[in-house]
């Protein structure tokens, strides 16, 4: 039997190289593998748990559904829609809600950052993590391939599975994070104690997006705080967490080793002859998925189609676990 992997990414702002290579550069990679049936979803009810402009999220949902296809993911392949077009993962979070004991979500490490950040905090940040293990769990989900600030949340979805079993009878299928090993945690640029964020995208010089052009490219890159050595290894010193960061971007793009990937510049001049060669493997990987997505913007009638079968071919997975899931918690089916 094929592995079902289900993954999904928020419209909530332009996608960066963290969330490439953390995540849909790996589903792409799922794509072709033939052991796996893959979903990938545009999660824009989870976008909602922070203020959006809702012009601006309509047209950053239909841009994130034309990235999809412009890394090389395929609607024939694999299921791709939009989460909102599909009402169980709604109505699964709320049956799960009731299920959640309020303690698990007050430990989420994500909340706690997110909502120091709030000047209100809206009950859907508290919820966000109960709606991904109903998106993972309606969908009988073996592996979920995300970065390594999702892996709490792909735990919790596990706990929350398990205590459902525990007290209907087993009706879902315990999950298992799929973490990468290099480039679960893609840094900052200008700070590479910190994670990139979506959030931080508007920060001069903090991301490289998958869509910006190679001279943004090259200039932010260029800009990547270092450390004053020069020594180009990978190294888990707080101190070289710069060098670290741009030798990881490096590796994964290129598909090296890292003992291959050091070994590059064993002859380098210094730092700026890495920055040089990460900016030139950047821009070479996402300049295709631009001029890909621009041509496939031009097409939104295109685009809307394949969202619409995506949502069906999603609901006639999910709606009969949904069902399920009502009559064995007391529910009356229509
Ligand atoms: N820096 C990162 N390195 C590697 N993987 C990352 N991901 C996110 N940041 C990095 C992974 O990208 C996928 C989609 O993320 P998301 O849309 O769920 O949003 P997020 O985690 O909230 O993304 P950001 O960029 O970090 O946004 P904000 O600023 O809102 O927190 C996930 O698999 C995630 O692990």
């Amino acid at each position: 039997m094929k592995k079902r992997i289900f993954s999904g990414i928020q419209p909530s702002n332009v996608i960066h190289i963290g969330n490439y290579i953390g995540a849909v550069k790996r589903w792409v990679e799922s794509q072709n593998d033939a052991e796996k049936e893959n979903i990938f979803c545009a999660v824009d009810l989870h976008a909602l748990t922070v203020p959006q402009d809702p012009k601006m999220l309509r047209e950053r949902t239909l841009e994130l559904m034309a990235l999809f296809l412009a890394v090389g993911l395929d609607p024939d392949k694999s299921i791709l829609f939009v989460q909102s077009h599909v009402t169980v993962h709604a109505e699964g979070a709320w049956l799960l809600n009731c299920i959640t004991p309020e303690g698990w979500l007050k430990k989420m490490t994500q909340y706690k950052d997110k909502s120091a950040k709030q000047e209100i905090v809206l009950t859907g940040l508290l919820d966000y993590p109960v709606l991904m293990a109903a998106d993972i769990l309606f969908y009988d989900t073996n592996e979920v391939p995300v970065g390594n600030d999702q892996k709490q949340h792909v735990e919790l979805a596990r706990n929350i599975a398990e205590r459902f079993n525990h007290l209907f009878g087993e009706t879902f299928v315990v999950p298992e994070p799929l973490i990468a090993e290099a480039g679960a945690r893609i840094m900052a640029l200008d700070d590479p104690t910190m994670k990139m964020s979506k959030s931080m995208a508007h920060v001069k010089g903090h991301s490289v997006n998958l869509l910006d052009d190679p001279k943004d490219i090259e200039r932010a890159i260029m800009r990547a705080k270092t450390d004053s050595g020069s020594e180009i290894r990978f190294s888990k010193d707080a101190e070289k967490a710069g060098v670290n960061n741009l030798l990881t971007i490096y590796q994964v793009l290129t598909g090296k080793s890292q003992e291959a990937s050091e070994l590059d510049f064993a002859n380098a001049r210094g730092y700026g002859d890495l920055k040089k060669a990460v900016a030139e493997v950047v821009i070479s990987a996402t300049e295709p998925i631009r001029n890909r997505h621009k041509e496939i913007m031009t097409d939104r009638a295109e685009l809307e189609r394949i969202m619409r079968v995506g949502a069906d071919k999603a609901r006639v997975i999910s709606e009969p676990r949904l069902a399920d899931v009502k009559r064995k918690m007391g529910l009356i089916l229509p």
